[in-house]
């Protein structure tokens, strides 16, 4: 796979979004889709990613899963995102050839994911967010700057990121966005109406 065009809002839902919320938000127009989750058991992820691959299918949306490659083979998804201490990219490459998207935290770790093939990569937490545990201290516009300008693969930015920032986003040269709470909290509708509005 060479450059796969990403849509320029992903989405990250959890189980507690399926099917819901996830339904609103396709239907207001998301187009990507990252299931995330951290504290069911594997046979539970399965079971949901599968239900969150018909309804992506049904939407016409890409779905990436994050951290299990397993999982996304078995359900045929569009993409894998991979944390710096998950499976190598390298390893991933030889088992899938989808899209793959590794979270970075500087540029040296942009530079290397680029460098290995990565599809895309994620850069942050650009601001505090509650939404990662263990998410380190926020990151800034700086250097996300700083990495859209150096990075040829698409640069989506990750972290606490609401409606209020994508101006100052899209200035710096920012063209891909991931979110959780900015969109799941509160009306999911209106929400999307307004991220894709103003980041599209
Ligand atoms: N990785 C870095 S920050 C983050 C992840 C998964 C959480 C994104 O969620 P939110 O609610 O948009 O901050
Ligand atoms: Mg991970």
């Amino acid at each position: 796979m060479i450059n796969p065009e990403l849509p320029s809002i992903c989405l990250i839902v959890s189980s507690k979004e399926i099917p819901e919320k996830l339904e609103i938000a396709l239907k207001a127009g998301i187009k990507w889709i990252q299931y995330r989750e951290k504290e069911l058991p594997r046979k539970e992820i399965l079971k949901y990613a599968f239900w969150v691959k018909e309804i992506t299918k049904h939407y016409n949306a890409l779905l990436t899963i994050n951290d299990y490659l397993d999982i996304a083979i078995t359900i045929k998804a569009d993409g894998i995102h991979l944390g710096q201490n998950d499976l190598p990219i390298e390893v991933a490459k030889k088992f899938f050839s989808g899209i793959i998207g590794i979270s970075t935290h500087n540029l040296e770790e942009a530079l290397d994911a680029q460098k290995k093939g990565a599809h895309y990569i994620g850069y942050g937490p650009i601001f505090y967010t509650t939404t990662k545990k263990d998410a380190l201290e926020p990151k800034g516009y700086d250097m996300l700057s700083l990495i859209c300008k150096k990075i040829k693969v698409p640069v989506v930015a990750i972290g606490g990121i609401k409606k209020q920032h994508l101006k100052d986003l899209k200035a710096m040269g920012c063209k891909y966005v991931a979110i959780a709470s900015g969109i799941l909290v509160g009306d999911v509708k209106s929400n999307v109406k307004d991220f894709l509005e103003l980041f599209q």
